[in-house]
């Protein structure tokens, strides 16, 4: 083989540049993607968009062979080029248009059987067309790319993107020609040690572009983020600002609040950094709350630019251990969601799947949801809305991920700030969690500090909190963790039943809980398998699931601070740490209702309960 071809064959593919190159140099195969900064618009699904949902061809690449160069870079010169035999002299040893396709959204596991375990490297190539309009920005929007995304157009790189449970958008403008276009994303869904989340997780690892894909446009100077809350301690102030990327010192913005026929609207005006205060008041605001979500109409007018949405108004606070709701105290049903698909499993994406998860839900009789452990679509928050459900969000921050490694800070933060950016303006979202079951060193207290930090330097309005772990001594419950310091509502995750000891010893238990702040049982919970029965002391019935239940709630009503519940979990999901035979076969079972819908006795306990107002109390 002679050094060009060699080469060649080195780089993954032939193609003219290299065929002339006379000196052996690895450096030919750099050509390392020009990555950009990726942003998130907000309000993007309301905004006009060319979905790219359908159909895309697929190359599964293990060994990221179009993809990284030899020191593990992505790199423009592999299969992002979209290369047809025709466009080179040396052979091309891929092919999009002949290769098959994968529907987007969804993951690629649970699309091909062989893809089920697979994680690693896999091509998506879309072509499409497009009219230019003259003014007009335009973004590719991804809703979610797990893991690691790598976007071109047209061969030139747009950008990178790490993290697979928030959604981004990256311009293409200037890559962008008139006519036939193509899109080409690699997606690497190999677990990274120094990932958010890490190696290990409890939930299954879909890769894949497992939400919505589009070309959104926007004018030249147009408005990216806004946050617009109702002010605390007051009905009808609503307060906030509205950043204009583009526009001069001085460019006017207006607001306008619709419901029912009656508008309210106020103008700011941006300062230097493109940002307007807006502060206005409505006597006839109706509060948006669980039993009255009301939705306005909001359109936002900034230069060439128009933003609508629909949003609600409410305010959220704690006082001592209480959480106020527009200033009343409120008690949390709820119950902990994975974004599972039920009934065909894989990743959750559509309307119909979170209509399902969240309708069982209000079925339940609840009013809040934790969405664990990662932010799950914006259909959801939508939903949430407009079902009057409140929501916990949480990142990945997930048991043990490298809280020493300020690069893995940097993850949890830019994942931090992409929920925020995209879930501000839903009023069913009223808790940011930082994490989820950490342990308790002060390598981790200093790195979820600083994301605490960063959630209140964001969002003023809404509350923070975590999934802690608890220390047991004897019949005890101790919650000392020192993150409980900064947290404004203190979550708790214990299985007693069925991780240690009985059912029954739940009742024995106290609860010594050393911060004066409202506590959230966001865990508890136990295995069964849907349709099996036997005696409440047989493991995996759904009777023994439902009798860690009864206990549980007895427990709960003896805790003062108690202020909301969130068990484990609403259906059973599919994860690679549950593997007995007959049983799981790759499911976790703790759901209320299995994957194909039937629920279990546990969902009616918990249902009573919550119908009947027998657990969970406020001081009021
Ligand atoms: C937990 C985790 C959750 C697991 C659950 C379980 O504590 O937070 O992600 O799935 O326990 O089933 O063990």
């Amino acid at each position: 083989m002679s050094h060009n071809s060699l080469l060649a064959y080195v780089c993954g593919l032939a193609v003219v540049e290299l065929l002339t190159a006379s000196s052996w140099n690895l450096s030919w195969c750099a050509e390392e993607t020009a990555a950009q900064s990726s942003t998130v618009l907000a309000a993007v699904d309301q905004r006009h968009s060319v979905s790219l949902d359908g159909e895309w061809h697929v190359i599964v690449d293990p060994y990221g062979n179009g993809l990284y160069d030899s020191n593990g870079k992505a790199r423009n010169n592999g299969f992002a080029r979209n290369l047809a035999q025709s466009d080179s002299k040396g052979p091309i040893e891929y092919n999009f248009a002949k290769s098959g396709t994968l529907r987007v959204p969804g993951d690629w596991n649970t699309q091909r059987e062989s893809l089920m375990y697979y994680e690693g490297p896999l091509w998506y190539e879309k072509d499409f067309e497009y009219k230019r309009t003259p003014g007009k920005r335009v973004f590719l929007h991804v809703g979610a790319a797990n893991y690691r995304a790598f976007l071109w157009v047209n061969g030139h790189a747009i950008c990178e993107h790490e993290g697979g449970f928030t959604g981004f958008d990256c311009e293409i403008t200037a890559a962008l020609r008139e006519g036939n276009n193509f899109a080409v994303i690699a997606i690497d869904s190999t677990r990274l040690a120094d990932g958010v989340p890490t190696l290990k997780t409890d939930w299954w690892n879909y890769g894949g572009l497992t939400r919505e894909v589009s070309l959104v446009e926007v004018p030249e100077r147009f408005v990216d983020e806004f946050d617009l809350d109702l002010k605390r301690g007051t009905a009808n102030e609503i307060e906030g600002w509205v950043h204009v990327v583009g526009a001069a010192a001085g460019t006017e913005v207006k607001v306008v609040l619709e419901k029912d026929g009656q508008r309210t609207s106020v103008t700011g005006r941006t300062d230097g950094d493109g940002r307007a205060q807006i502060h206005l008041e409505d006597g006839n605001l109706q509060l948006w709350s669980p039993e009255h979500p009301a939705l306005y109409h909001v359109k936002l007018t900034a230069a060439e630019d128009t933003l609508e949405d629909e949003m609600g108004f409410r305010t959220i606070e704690t006082r001592g251990t209480e959480i106020l709701l527009n200033g009343r105290p409120i008690f949390l049903k709820g119950i902990c969601v994975h974004a599972e698909a039920p009934y065909r499993t894989g990743r959750a994406y559509s309307e119909e799947d979170v209509e399902t998860l969240l309708g069982w839900v209000h079925e339940l009789g609840g009013n809040f949801v934790r969405l664990a452990h990662y932010p799950h679509s914006e259909r959801m928050t939508r939903l949430a809305d407009r079902l009057g459900i409140l929501v916990w969000s949480e990142i990945p921050v997930y048991w043990a991920v490298h809280f020493e490694d300020p690069a893995v800070l940097a993850k949890a933060e830019s994942q931090l700030s992409e929920m925020i950016r995209r879930d501000r303006d839903k009023a069913s979202v009223i808790l940011w969690s930082v994490a989820n079951e950490t342990p308790a060193n002060p390598a981790r207290t200093t790195f979820l500090k600083t994301l605490v930090g960063e959630v209140h330097r964001q969002d003023t309005s809404r509350l923070v909190t975590a999934a802690l772990l608890v220390r047991t001594e004897g019949h005890t419950k101790i919650v000392d963790d020192p993150l409980g310091d900064v947290l404004d509502v203190l979550g708790t995750n214990e299985y007693i039943g069925w991780y240690e000891g009985t059912a029954a010893d739940a009742e024995q238990t106290r609860w010594d809980i050393r911060y004066q702040k409202p506590l959230i049982m966001s865990e508890f919970g136990g295995g069964a398998k849907a349709g099996m029965h036997g005696d409440t002391a047989t493991r995996w019935t759904e009777e023994f699931q439902a009798n860690i239940y009864e206990h549980q709630l007895v427990m709960l009503n003896h805790i003062p601070q108690l202020r909301g519940m969130s068990p484990w979990l609403l259906m059973d999901f599919r994860s690679p740490l549950r593997l007995l035979p007959g049983i799981q076969d790759d499911y976790n079972r703790k759901g209320l209702i299995s994957e194909s819908g039937q629920k279990k006795k546990a969902f009616f306990v918990l249902q009573k309960a919550y119908k009947e107002n027998t657990v969970g109390h406020t001081q009021q």
